[in-house]
This record gives C-alpha cells, sequence and structure tokens, in this order.
C-alpha cells in the first residue's frame, strides 16, 4: 500500500466531508443528511484505523511536490464550495479504493447525498420565493357560491372582491361535482390572472393541477402535504387548516407554505366545530415561522382582537362574499394591521 498516497486522500476526503457538512448543517440545516456525512467519515477513518501510525510516518508535506500548486478555481461562494469539495471527495474516495481497497459503497452514498443537496437546495429556492409571493397578501378571500342565484353573479362577486385589492383567492366548493368544479375554477383562475391574484385550489390536488393553481389548500384529513407536493412540484404554494399547536408543528416541519389558524370564532361554515379562539392565534404568532391567516367569522367587529393577538393575516368568507362594499372592509382591515404594528 502507499501510505503517502493514501494518507493525503484520507485527508482530502475529511476535509471535503467536512466543508459539506457545515454547508447541510447551518445553512440547509438538514439534520440527516448532516448525519450520514459525518457517518462516512468515521467509517472511512475506521477503515485505515489499523494502519494510523504507518499512514502518519509517510507523511511528508514539507516536501510533497504538489503543495505548491495553486488551486485552479477560486471558489467565490458558498455553492462554489459546495460544489468543489463534493468534487473533492468523490475524487479522494477513488483514489483511497484503487490504492486502499476502501470499498466503492461510500463514493457511490456520496453521489447520492450530492443528488439530495442539490433537490434540497431547490427546494429551499422554491419556498423563498413562495415566502416572498405570501408576504403581501393580508386578507385571503375564500369563495361560497351559496346565496348567488347563478355562476355569473358569483363570479361578478369575486371580480369585484378583486378590483378591491385581495390579492389571494381560495376556490372553496364543496357541493358540486368535479366538471362543474373546474368549469367555474377556469373563470375564477382567469380572474386571478388579470388581477394579478394567487388562485388557490381547496381540497382537490387533482384539479389545482388542471387548473395550474398557483396551490392547493388542505385539511387535516386531506392528502398529506408531501403527496401534494409529489402532484404539484415544489413551486407550488400549500397551505393547510390547524387547529390546535400539535397540527401547526406537523405542517410547519412537513413543509406547508402557510397555515390557517381557526376558526377563531363560532363560524356557520363549520357549525360542529369548537373554536380554537385568540388563545391559539397568540400561540402561533410566537412559536411558528411560517405565514399564517387567521379564519373563522372575522368580520369589522372583531379583528381589532384578533390584529392585537398578533395576525397580520386574515382568510374570510362572510366578510367579503357578503360585502356590498368589499373595499371598504379591506382598507379597514389593512389600516388595523398598519395601526397595530
Ligand atoms: N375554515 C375554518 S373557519 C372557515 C373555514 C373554511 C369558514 C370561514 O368563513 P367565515 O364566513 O369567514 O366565518
Ligand atoms: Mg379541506
Amino acid at each position: 500500500m502507499n501510505y503517502r498516497i493514501i494518507d493525503a486522500n484520507i485527508n482530502r476526503a475529511n476535509e471535503g466531508l467536512r466543508c459539506i457538512e457545515e454547508y447541510v448543517r447551518f445553512i440547509l440545516n438538514n439534520k440527516s443528511i448532516t448525519q450520514e456525512l459525518k457517518n462516512i467519515r468515521h467509517e472511512i477513518s475506521f477503515f485505515f484505523d489499523s494502519s494510523y501510525e504507518s499512514l502518519i510516518q509517510s507523511r511528508n508535506t514539507a516536501e510533497d511536490v504538489g503543495t505548491n500548486i495553486k488551486n485552479i478555481t477560486k471558489e467565490t461562494n458558498q455553492n462554489d464550495v459546495l460544489r468543489a469539495n463534493i468534487k473533492r471527495i468523490e475524487e479522494a474516495l477513488r483514489v483511497l479504493s484503487e490504492y486502499g481497497n476502501l470499498p466503492d459503497k461510500y463514493r457511490y452514498q456520496i453521489y447520492t447525498i450530492e443528488k439530495e443537496i442539490m433537490e434540497n437546495i431547490l427546494s429551499k429556492r422554491h419556498s423563498n420565493i413562495k415566502q416572498m409571493l405570501l408576504q403581501d397578501k393580508n386578507i385571503y378571500l375564500i369563495t361560497s357560491h351559496d346565496n348567488f342565484n347563478s355562476d355569473d353573479e358569483f363570479l361578478d362577486k369575486i371580480a369585484s372582491i378583486l378590483s378591491s385589492g385581495v390579492k389571494i383567492v381560495q376556490y372553496r366548493e364543496k357541493n358540486k361535482p368535479a366538471s362543474e368544479i373546474i368549469k367555474i375554477g377556469k373563470s375564477i383562475r382567469q380572474l386571478c390572472s388579470i388581477y394579478n391574484a394567487l388562485f388557490i385550489v381547496n381540497d382537490r390536488v387533482d384539479i389545482a393541477k388542471i387548473l395550474d393553481a398557483d396551490g392547493v389548500h388542505l385539511g387535516q384529513d386531506d392528502i398529506t402535504i408531501s403527496d401534494a407536493k409529489k402532484i404539484l412540484g415544489d413551486d407550488k404554494i400549500i397551505g393547510i387548516s390547524t387547529h390546535k399547536p400539535d397540527d401547526a408543528i406537523k405542517a410547519q416541519n412537513e413543509g406547508a407554505d402557510y397555515i390557517g389558524v381557526g376558526p377563531v370564532f363560532k363560524t356557520p361554515t363549520k357549525p360542529n366545530t369548537i373554536p380554537v379562539g385568540l388563545e391559539y392565534v397568540k400561540w402561533v404568532k410566537e412559536n411558528i415561522d411560517i405565514p399564517f391567516f387567521a379564519i373563522g367569522s372575522i368580520n369589522e367587529d372583531n379583528f381589532g382582537e384578533v390584529v392585537s393577538a398578533g395576525a397580520t393575516k386574515i382568510a374570510v368568507i362572510r366578510a367579503l362574499m357578503s360585502n356590498d362594499n368589499p373595499k371598504n372592509f379591506i382598507d379597514k382591515f389593512l389600516m388595523e394591521v398598519k395601526n397595530g404594528q
């Protein structure tokens, strides 16, 4: 065995592994990949452990003809550092396998980890974009076809609310057949595009996909966030209703882009649900990092309390759908948020 080659490449692999471990740990905050990298480092050291003394004795850095050769790449940002170090590890592991019989499985593990890291980076990038999209959305319209005599009347109301400044709309329809939901959904989708508003579909991930919605809103009993991502991809917004701290923590851990928080007050839309009250709003404000919309019978008379509890975003049905002057409601709420901050 050529100990100088082995020694140099163990060091090279370890240094590279450490560099990417720090990236995964402190930039991506990914615990499982961090652990995998640590395990590989330890296993490689362990594999060559019996040769440790010979390896150190063979070391002659002062006379290494390679130490004066300049680095070809001068890494300029964190992603370049990451990429260069992944390549460094792969090369070092190849050398260790050729000259020191290190099993190839470690190199293959790094190839898989490289893919996982890249997917993680992309998904983080998508999350950041979605957080930015949600940032200025303070009033979320949830549609209800109840109390409208025709589809046209219903769509006109949505258009009037959009023209009053609402920038996010959820099409919620529990009673119609899929074909009709798709037909009406297409029209709402178009209206949202015209008014530059986000268009979200309630419950139905399949219909969100068909309508090329900006996202889907799930309930606790609907398909999971990760399954919704499989269908819609990483760039679509996924929101979920939550009713207690455990729901909110789970949603955040599973990668929800926002949560609904409620029902804050008793609402006829959910007649059998006990309201969660303002306490839960306060808890979410203090403990959850993703955007949240307070929901459930929020209106002009009580939104002050909701804002005082820490909400800057609300989702409403009646306060907009049954309001002859949606602009007035929107302006007053935005003023309340502004004054409350
Ligand atoms: N989820 C919790 S409360 C609610 C939903 C869909 C209904 C909200 O409607 P309103 O008219 O704002 O009380
Ligand atoms: Mg639902």
